[in-house]
Order: C-alpha cells, then sequence, then structure tokens
C-alpha cells in the first residue's frame, strides 16, 4: 500500500477546506457553532486549511444532500471561487448524500467520520494501530465505493485518499470484503499476543488514563510514571495504549495505561476496531478521567468521554476526575464551583508539575476502599508466587510449614484474587482462607 504523505508532516501541500455545518430545529446553535471549531482543528491535524464556513438553520434534514439545495449551490460557488480542494461537512453523510453533493459540488464531500479516520491513518504509528486504523477505513468505504472524485485526484492525494483509499477504487467490492476478512484475522493474532501480555502482567494493580483528545494524558503519564510519551497540540496524538510502570507509594506498584483520546462523534467503525487497544482501559482497574479544564467546551467533553465510556461497558469503573491545565484556569468561582460540585476531584497541571502528590494520594485513597486481609497457603514448589507477593502486596506475617509457605498478606482485593486464581492453577489442592 503507497501511503500518500503530504500534509502537515512534511508540510508539502496543504489542502484548502470549506466547512458545512447544520443548526436544527432544537438545537443549540452555540453548540454546532463549537463543533464546527473542532472540526476547524480536526482539519488542520489532517493537513488543510480552512478557508470558509457555511452554516445553515433548518426544521429538518435534506435526506438527499443533508442541506438545502439552494445551500448546496452556495457550497458550490464558494468552493469554486475560494479554489476549494474539499469539503468537509461536521455531520456524518450517508453514501447517497456523499454522491449527491460530489456531483452538485464538484469537490471532494468528507464527513467528521471520514475525517478523523483520515487523521488516524496518518498517525498510526504500531503495526496493530495501522491495521485497526485500515480496518475501520475499509468498512467506512465499502458502501461509499461509487465517488466520481477518486478518479481525478488519486495521483495528488490530501484528505480521504491516506491509507487503502488510493488503489481500492479499482478494485471490486469482493475484493474488499477479502482483505477485510484478512485484516481481521490479523488483527485477532495480535489480539492473542496482547492477550498473553496481559495475562504476565497479573498481579499488579492497573490504571488507566482516559478522556478527551487533547486534554493533557499523556502529559499526565510523563510526570507520574517518569515515561517518555508523545505530547503534542494537535487532536490524536496518541493512538496506541502506552503502558508503564507506576509506583503510587512505597508500598504500591501500579501499571499507568495511557491510551487513545476520544472526541464526539467517534466513528463507530474506529470503536469497534480499536477495540481490542481500549480493552486495556475496559480491564483496568481504576480511571482517571483527565479533563483539559481551560477548554471552554471542557463540560460537552466530559459527556462526550462518559458517552464512550458507556458504549465500551467500563461507566462503572472506579475513577478519579483529574482537572488537568489548571495553570491557565484564571476564574476563581469557577475553580470553586467544579471542587464542589466534583468532589473529590484532583485539580493538576501536567506542565508545571501541580497537583501529582494529591492525585497519588487520592489514588492511595481510593484504592484503599477496595483492600482485603488474605490468609495464602502457597505450596513450596510455588515459591515464586511467595516473591510476587512480597512485590505486589503488603505481607504481614510468614509462617513455613512442611508443605507450605503461609503468608497473611494485606493489598487490593483483586490483586489478591488474582493470586488466588494463579495459585488454582497451578495446584488445585491450593487454597487459602479469608482473614
Ligand atoms: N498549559 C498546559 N498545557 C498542558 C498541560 N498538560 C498538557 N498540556 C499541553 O496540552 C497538549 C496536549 O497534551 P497531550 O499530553 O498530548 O494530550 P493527550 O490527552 O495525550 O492528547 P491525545 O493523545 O491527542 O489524546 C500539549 O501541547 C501539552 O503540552 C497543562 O497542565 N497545562
Ligand atoms: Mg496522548
Amino acid at each position: 500500500m503507497v501511503k500518500t504523505i503530504h500534509n502537515i508532516q512534511t508540510g508539502k501541500k496543504r489542502e484548502k477546506a470549506l466547512l458545512v455545518g447544520v443548526v436544527l430545529r432544537g438545537a443549540r446553535r452555540e453548540q454546532v457553532e463549537e463543533s464546527l471549531d473542532e472540526l476547524a482543528l480536526l482539519a488542520d491535524t489532517a493537513g488543510a486549511v480552512v478557508v470558509d464556513t457555511v452554516l445553515q438553520d433548518r426544521s429538518a434534514i435534506n435526506p438527499a444532500t443533508l442541506i438545502g439545495t439552494g445551500k448546496v449551490h452556495e457550497v458550490a460557488r464558494k468552493a469554486l471561487d475560494g479554489a476549494v480542494d474539499v469539503v468537509l461537512f461536521d455531520e456524518d453523510l450517508s453514501p447517497v448524500q456523499i454522491k449527491n453533493l460530489e456531483r452538485e459540488i464538484k469537490k471532494k464531500v468528507i464527513d467528521r467520520s471520514g475525517l478523523i479516520l483520515d487523521i488516524f491513518a496518518g498517525r498510526a504509528r504500531t503495526h496493530e494501530a495501522q491495521i485497526q486504523v485500515e480496518l475501520a477505513q475499509l468498512k467506512y468505504l465499502y458502501p461509499r465505493l461509487t465517488r466520481q472524485w477518486m478518479h481525478l485526484s488519486r495521483q495528488e492525494g490530501g484528505i480521504g485518499m491516506r491509507g487503502p483509499g488510493e488503489t481500492q477504487l479499482e478494485v471490486d467490492r469482493r475484493m474488499i470484503r477479502k482483505k477485510i476478512k484478512k485484516l481481521e484475522e490479523d488483527l485477532k493474532r495480535i489480539e492473542q499476543q496482547r492477550r498473553v501480555r496481559r495475562k504476565n502482567r497479573e498481579g499488579l494493580i492497573k490504571i488507566s488514563l482516559v478522556g478527551y483528545t487533547n486534554a493533557g494524558k499523556s502529559s499526565l503519564m510523563n510526570v507520574l510514571a517518569d515515561a517518555d510519551a508523545f505530547v503534542e497540540d494537535r487532536l490524536f496524538a496518541t493512538l496506541d495504549a502506552t503502558i508503564r510502570a507506576f509506583r503510587v507509594d512505597e508500598h504500591r506498584k501500579t501499571l499507568l495505561i495511557d491510551t487513545v483520546g476520544f472526541i464526539r462523534k467517534l466513528p463507530p467503525h474506529l470503536i469497534a476496531s480499536f477495540r481490542s487497544t481500549l480493552e486495556e482501559t475496559v480491564e483496568s482497574d481504576m480511571l482517571l478521567h483527565v479533563i483539559d479544564v481551560s477548554h471552554p467546551c471542557f463540560h460537552e467533553h466530559i459527556g462526550a468521554v462518559q458517552d464512550v465510556l458507556r458504549e465500551l461497558g467500563a461507566e462503572s469503573k472506579p475513577c478519579i476526575t483529574v482537572f488537568n491545565k489548571i495553570d491557565r484556569l484564571t476564574d476563581r468561582v469557577l475553580f470553586a464551583e467544579l471542587k464542589r460540585r466534583f468532589a473529590p476531584a484532583v485539580f493538576t497541571s501536567a506542565m508545571r508539575g501541580i497537583g501529582t502528590e494529591t492525585l497519588k494520594r487520592e489514588i492511595v485513597r481510593r484504592l484503599d476502599a477496595f483492600v482485603e486481609e488474605t490468609i495464602f497457603h502457597i505450596p513450596h514448589r510455588h515459591a515464586r508466587l511467595v516473591a510476587l507477593l512480597y512485590d505486589r502486596a503488603h505481607v504481614l506475617d510468614k509462617r513455613i510449614e512442611d508443605e507450605a509457605v503461609v503468608l497473611t498478606v494485606r493489598g487490593e482485593a483483586r490483586i489478591l484474587k488474582r493470586f488466588q486464581r494463579m495459585l488454582e492453577d497451578g495446584d488445585g489442592r491450593a487454597h487459602s482462607d479469608r482473614g
């Protein structure tokens, strides 16, 4: 697969983009405007320059073209006048709508999902992320194969042409189905390996950083776990799960996981493809929900993140709310209100290193809530588990008997349960008593 690299990464060619948004009856205009601002940011991340924006108020959508016929003509005129390369719609478009719009406007038409997929394609670094993105793109493109402009702009590349877009037009749907199947198999294999790796990490508490894209998750990871995660003031800097050892206090070694950020209207195909990456989040013991408190729409961001967590089945996990970038928060009233409303939230500045000790203390407090004491009888041939227990939990008492080592241990309930399982897997006769 030949990828056309031509955007911010090389600075070679910046496409001109026209943005289109719709305010439906009952919707708040400011909310649509904020969403369009975000679309502009997405366009910028994808390497385009926004030259104009068109906003239409409608009582209902036009099924054929989303916006009204008159508005379509206005968009076509503006696109021509501004020598626009691509028209970006904030709403998701059906394959038929894209086809109709492209016929009228005579430019590439891409919707929000298509744009996000394109950014992911340009940013995927690991083999797994590349497969996940390609799979999501193919599934997205599959019903949209009739694009007229593809023949024209294929050689030039541009938004919507990264990833599999360039090569797949000439191949038929059967080929795409075959490719999808192969990618799904590849992904399954990688997931298998991931599962093995995950199993090896059993016995450690896992804490996941989640949040809206650009909230500062990777920056927090860097200060908390002394990592060197990639940080950038653009959307979707991180696409993979990075895992680092994180010592919360002297007794507690945990794992901190940094992963892909969320956004409103995250394409469903992407969530599906990234499920294995996001599973690290679903399977962790605690979440740190990082919020960019300096962003004017942070309330909406909180809602969007909660939506995705719900979709992943992780909404009821223990979660600490972390308001980040407080170095930019000058509004004392807002600060006081957030403190009251979201208590016991933690306020941090990953950039200035503020609040990280408070955050660690809050993590300890929450972990303590699920601490238990257990007595383990560990057969001598499983001495490895004794060492592991010393490392992962607090050993209160040790007694050596003929058959086994008897340890009284204090630790997180989940961790102790995992040890219990490890012990049972290794030796069916082993057991423990609850203390
Ligand atoms: N002023 C300020 N900027 C911050 C702070 N934390 C992070 N940033 C900046 O915010 C931008 C995004 O930070 P990242 O750590 O990449 O954010 P992320 O949540 O990992 O973003 P994605 O990986 O794209 O989802 C970068 O430019 C950081 O330097 C902070 O506490 N204060
Ligand atoms: Mg990141």
